[in-house]
């Protein structure tokens, strides 16, 4: 019976571990301390593309879309991403999305979405 289960265990892994055909792999940006801030700072995806930001700085910070304090729509805001944190964002709708970080307004960066079926498969 153990031996059933480790190998339950280990399938489940391995299937976890590659990359699935249904859940598109994440694009990653990064928090850094200095300035671009966010890497890359403009960023292009396809639509259904998650888009994770991972904050390996010692600082708070969030990713907040700049038409959450202007006039909106507003499409995403992390709220305060602690020192270790990531926020995934699913898929967005095609367009252009300037963000910055509500506590230090500098950091500031870009994603265009681009409709999947216009750009080649990355
Ligand atoms: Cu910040």
């Amino acid at each position: 019976m153990t031996i059933v289960r480790i190998t339950i265990v280990c399938a489940l892994l391995a299937l976890g571990a590659l990359p699935g055909s249904a859940t598109p792999p994440h694009f990653k940006i990064t928090i850094e301390n200095g300035s671009p801030y966010f890497f890359p700072p403009a960023a292009t995806v396809t639509t259904g593309t998650p888009i994770r930001w991972d904050n390996p700085t010692p600082t708070e910070h969030t990713i907040t879309h700049d038409g959450c304090v202007s006039d909106g729509p507003c499409a995403f805001d992390s709220g305060m991403m602690m020192p270790g944190e990531d926020y995934v964002l699913p898929g967005l709708p095609p367009g252009h999305y300037p963000y910055h970080c509500r506590i230090h307004p500098i950091m500031r960066g870009t994603v265009t979405v681009s409709d999947s079926s216009a750009l080649p498969q990355i």
